[in-house]
């Protein structure tokens, strides 16, 4: 196990651990011999791979991935978190969301933390901010020196901003007749930036941890390659955004095994599709670690939530509380 700036969470093995087994991933793109390309090289070396190409994370961003970055506006890393850290991270969450349910824990610095029925009918924490400052061993994880690179591609300035926007973020959907949310709509981050800035989104990328297993076939993460080159307008009324939930013809489905990191443009459009499959062989986890640039604006326990997060808060908030109903809860 690579381990991250030492110390070990207290249990490691996860309520629902991920499937591992099966076929490896593809092949990482065979970079040597191609790392000092010019820009303009690695632009035209960039051109032909398909949008399935599964990168490695190198000491340095290499001008075939940023090259492939600003083509198409993500970038999908093979594996940067060991098993044992994934199953490590999986671990804390659960013990995250029992502590957050005993203290009855409705919202974290200002960011909702959204509970609902799961697969048997017991609460479930489907999405929570600021979740490393309730796991020292998270924070570190996140801070750990092979995610440097990672920084320096979103800027020479850039910080991991892990109290502020709505810290690191931990996603679960999982398909279940009274599921919270098996799924996330179409949007682009950069709408969510809009509120917490009140500027035009400028270039912004979001960086993202994935803990299960995702074949196409089983939903996922779906971008729409090449958006992220649009304007303002396209941007914000492409689709609606949080709403339209439809396929669209030009969607890349991004397959991901446990411990893949992505790193995609907040101008993209993407959504969650859900997986078709019902239970809990339909779960999917992910955890978004925001590098931020902007001035220092440090969230607290008094923070205002934000008012993006009111609207959807109000919307799961009424959805949970129906679904518990429907299940005599
Ligand atoms: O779960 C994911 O991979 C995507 C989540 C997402 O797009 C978001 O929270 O903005
Ligand atoms: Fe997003």
């Amino acid at each position: 196990m690579s381990e991250p700036a030492g110390g070990v969470p207290q249990a490691t093995a996860p309520r629902h651990p991920p499937d591992f087994g099966g076929a490896e991933p593809p092949a990482v793109l065979d970079e040597s011999g191609r790392l000092a390309l010019a820009p303009a090289e690695a632009l035209a070396a960039a051109l032909p791979l398909p949008l399935s190409t599964r990168f490695r994370l190198r000491p340095e961003i290499t001008p075939l991935q940023q090259a492939f970055l600003t083509l198409h506006g993500f970038l999908v890393f093979d594996r940067v978190a060991s098993r044992e850290e994934v199953c490590a991270t999986l671990a804390e969450i659960d013990r995250v969301e029992a502590e957050l349910l005993a203290a009855g824990k409705q919202s974290v610095n200002g960011v909702p933390v959204w509970f609902g029925p799961d697969p048997d009918g017991n609460e479930y924490l489907y999405r929570m901010g600021f979740s490393s400052e309730f796991s020292p061993w998270l924070s570190r994880f996140v801070r750990d020196a092979r995610f440097e690179p990672v920084r320096r591609l979103i800027g020479e300035d850039a910080r991991i901003g892990e109290r502020e926007k709505d810290g690191v973020v931990f996603n679960r959907y999982v398909n279940a007749p009274a599921s919270l949310r098996p799924n996330l709509a179409w949007h682009t981050d950069s709408l969510r930036d809009i509120f917490y800035n009140w500027k035009v989104p400028g270039p912004m990328l979001n960086v993202g941890l994935h803990f299960d297993r995702v074949r196409p076939q089983d939903g996922g993460l779906r971008l729409l390659p090449g958006t992220h080159t649009q304007g303002v307008l396209g941007s914000l009324f492409r689709k609606i955004p949080f709403l339209t939930q439809r396929a669209d013809p030009n969607e890349l489905a991004v397959e991901t095994w446990p411990g893949d990191l992505t790193v995609h443009d907040g101008r993209m459009w993407h959504r969650v599709d859900a997986n078709p499959v019902q239970g809990w062989a339909s779960l999917r986890r992910s955890m978004y670690v925001p590098y931020v640039m902007d001035a220092v604006l440090e969230k607290h326990a008094a923070s205002p939530t934000p008012l993006y997060l009111r609207v959807f808060d109000t919307i799961i908030r009424w959805r949970a509380a129906r679904l518990r109903k429907r299940l005599g809860k």
